[in-house]
């Protein structure tokens, strides 16, 4: 398999992480420069369908996108250790919260960096005020996570799992944007330290 990949780009990122943490060394990684717009020529969109990263190419030739889809083609190839649930319940919980970390703050911290760093000017038409609300949006939600982490070392399990994994890179990756964890959320800065001293945390940057 081959995995298209784009060091520091967030999505990308939680592949990586999803593998390391995994242990998984046997997919080919390729980098796609998306600022020389590598993505968007006329052969990878025929391969991937989509003008972005990651995409996983699978040995038949089959080629998926979206960063949750492939972490959860390879949670079924590599079960060990279990980051999208053991059972009904937990499945759902896991779903519940990732969705919850992509929706409320992934999303609107991605946009509040597009939005404002000079760099992403060559993929965004910038909109100030766009970088503006969707960093107090994400601010606000952080309260939800802080109230779930005063309960529970991580988000959605006693261990870790994927909603881990795509908060955490959030929140990393809005640092471009000097985003910084409010003061008060004491829970949400002691997982996410814990987070970032994990050694999968370098995979993918
Ligand atoms: N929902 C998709 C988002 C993929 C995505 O937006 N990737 C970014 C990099 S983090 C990209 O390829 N951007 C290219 C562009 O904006 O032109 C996923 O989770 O994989």
């Amino acid at each position: 398999m081959k995995l298209y990949d784009s060091r520091r780009a967030p999505n990308p990122r939680r592949v990586r992480w999803f593998m390391a943490e995994k242990g998984i060394t046997d997919i080919e990684v390729i980098d796609v420069d998306l600022f020389k717009g590598e993505h968007r020529a006329a052969d990878y969109l025929a391969k991937t369908g989509a003008p972005n990263v990651p995409a996983l190419e699978m040995d038949d030739g089959t080629t998926i996108t979206e960063s949750l889809a492939i972490c959860r083609y390879l949670e079924s190839l590599y079960p060990e250790p279990n980051l999208f649930g053991r059972d009904p319940k937990e499945t759902a919980i896991i779903e519940m919260w990732t969705r919850r970390a992509e929706m409320l703050i992934g999303t609107p911290l991605m946009m509040a960096v597009r939005h404002s760093h000079p760099a992403l000017a060559a993929l965004e038409t910038q909109v100030p005020e766009v970088a503006q609300t969707n960093r107090q949006g994400a601010e606000r939600a952080l309260k939800l996570f802080d109230r779930r982490l005063a309960e529970s070392p991580f988000i959605a399990a006693d261990r870790l799992t994927i909603a881990d994994i795509v908060a955490a890179i959030s929140i990393d990756f809005a640092r471009m944007a000097k985003f910084k964890i409010p003061d008060e959320m004491t829970h949400v800065r002691r997982w996410y330290d814990a987070m970032m001293a994990r050694p999968a945390a370098g995979a993918g940057v």
